[in-house]
């Protein structure tokens, strides 16, 4: 068992003075139990702890940390930018030349706005495709989080067809009742929510690639058919790229599936580890918000100088060397195949879900296409799962409803390593 004594008195410490230890409660290690690895630093592939164990990093700051911890292009980046002062509240050059960048990577985007985080970014393509509408409805999916804004912690309707709830105290029953939710990958329930709220619905948002459940890939046809939904009932189409942008190619998970959504959210990479979101798409309704248009929405610290500066040092790399795209989906093969092969010698048929540098391991053996799915996975012998990893110095994702990103400082003799952990964990758990 691995020393983690100093993380042990500083989760003490912290419970006194932070709500539940934590500044983001996934970080807490509530779903797995047990007390939360402090980090004092990180390198590339790898995080040390308060006690100096070193783990090989598989969350990566929860994606932002592509290329690995401390990259010098963005250390530098930031070094530099900080001489001049932290932030001005003013246009600078750098966010010019940082919206176009992104607007250059990403597919369907004509302008962006940047935002402080994925949150901020949801909640405001949520409230400008509601001011271009002028429609008060959203469409959700069960199990596809985007963030802590009130219209998403809603809990499916009882009935298909029937408002959403709460899933959080706090959330009006006001707000609820114009969050629907449908099953990911099922467009007939989207259908019959379209059809039973005709005119209502400003938008229909997602996770092209849902990573919040674990891993689930969209079905064939799935994405289209929201696009033509959306396009037969002047809904807005948005996706939640915050975590699948600039991670599954540099222009997402809509150059990955060719689908143009109305409007995009982003975050995480981004920011290249600084906290930065931003929302964007077509002209015409990114022209609503203020202060060119009506739709209200601000930020002391958007675009702030500092950051900008780690995020398009990040973008710049990832647009110049789209060779980073095929060493992660290579390196997560070989993660998969070595995972596969694990699983079969042990007599164990597991589902493993993967696209590009995501994946996950489900504790059930049956596919897993959505929340209900993923449900069925065994969460105790994911508990156990992941402390038998940590225990070998690989640091996974606390909970069975999130996916590991892979960052391309991982090495091949990082990847047998996990490898070999992931037999001997696996072993030691049946
Ligand atoms: P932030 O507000 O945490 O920057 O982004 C919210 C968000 C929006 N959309 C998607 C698809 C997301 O995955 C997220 C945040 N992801 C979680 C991980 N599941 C962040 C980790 C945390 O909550 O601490």
């Amino acid at each position: 068992m691995l020393d983690i004594s100093s993380s042990v008195s500083l989760f003490e410490n912290a419970g006194h003075v932070i709500p539940g230890g934590v500044n983001s409660p996934v970080r807490a290690f509530k779903a797995v139990g047990g007390t939360p690895i402090f980090i004092k630093s990180a390198n590339g592939a790898y995080i040390f702890d308060e006690n100096d164990n070193k783990y090989i990093e598989l969350i990566n700051s929860w994606g932002p940390m592509i290329l690995g911890h401390a990259h010098p292009l963005i250390t530098e980046a930031v070094s530099k930018a900080i001489q001049n002062s932290l932030s001005f509240g003013a246009p600078t050059a750098r966010e010019v030349e940082i919206a176009e960048l992104i607007v250059s990577m990403i597919p369907s985007f004509e302008k962006v706005r940047m935002v402080n985080s994925g949150t901020e970014a949801t909640m405001s393509a949520i409230r400008l495709a509601r001011g271009y509408t002028k429609r008060d409805k959203v469409i959700k999916f069960e199990g596809c989080y985007h963030g802590h804004g009130d219209s998403f912690l809603i809990a499916a309707g009882s009935g298909a067809i029937t408002m959403g709830e709460p899933n959080s105290p706090g959330v009006t029953k006001g707000t609820a009742k114009d969050t629907l939710t449908a099953p990911y990958n099922n467009l007939e329930a989207v259908e019959e929510l379209v059809n039973a709220n005709k005119d209502e619905i400003a938008a229909i948002i997602l996770e092209p690639v849902a990573g919040n459940m674990g891993c689930v890939l969209p079905k064939v046809g799935f994405l289209e058919g929201l696009r033509k939904v959306c396009d037969q009932h002047g809904i807005i189409l948005i996706f939640d790229e915050v975590m699948t942008g600039f991670r599954l190619a540099k222009g997402g998970a809509q150059e990955v599936f060719n689908i143009e959504p109305d409007l995009t959210c982003l975050g995480k990479i981004i920011g290249g580890g600084m906290p930065v979101g931003a929302y964007g798409g077509k002209k015409e309704i990114m022209d609503f918000v203020s202060p060119s248009g009506p739709v209200y929405q601000a930020g002391t610290l958007s675009g702030n100088p500092v950051a900008m500066a780690a995020g398009f040092t990040m973008l710049s790399y990832l647009n110049e060397h789209p060779e980073v795209y095929q060493n992660l989906e290579s390196k997560t093969l070989t993660l998969k195949k070595g995972f596969e092969t694990n699983l079969e010698k042990l007599g164990l048929d597991y589902s493993i879900n993967q696209i590009g540098s995501m994946i996950s391991i489900f504790f059930t053996n049956e596919k897993v296409e959505n929340f209900e799915d993923a449900q069925k996975s065994n969460m105790d012998l994911f508990k156990n799962y992941f402390h038998e990893m940590l225990n070998r110095g690989i640091y996974l994702a606390p909970s069975q409803y999130e996916t590991l990103f892979l960052s391309d400082a991982l090495t091949d003799k990082d990847l047998n390593d996990i490898i070999s952990a992931n037999f001997e964990s696996l072993k030691a758990i049946h």
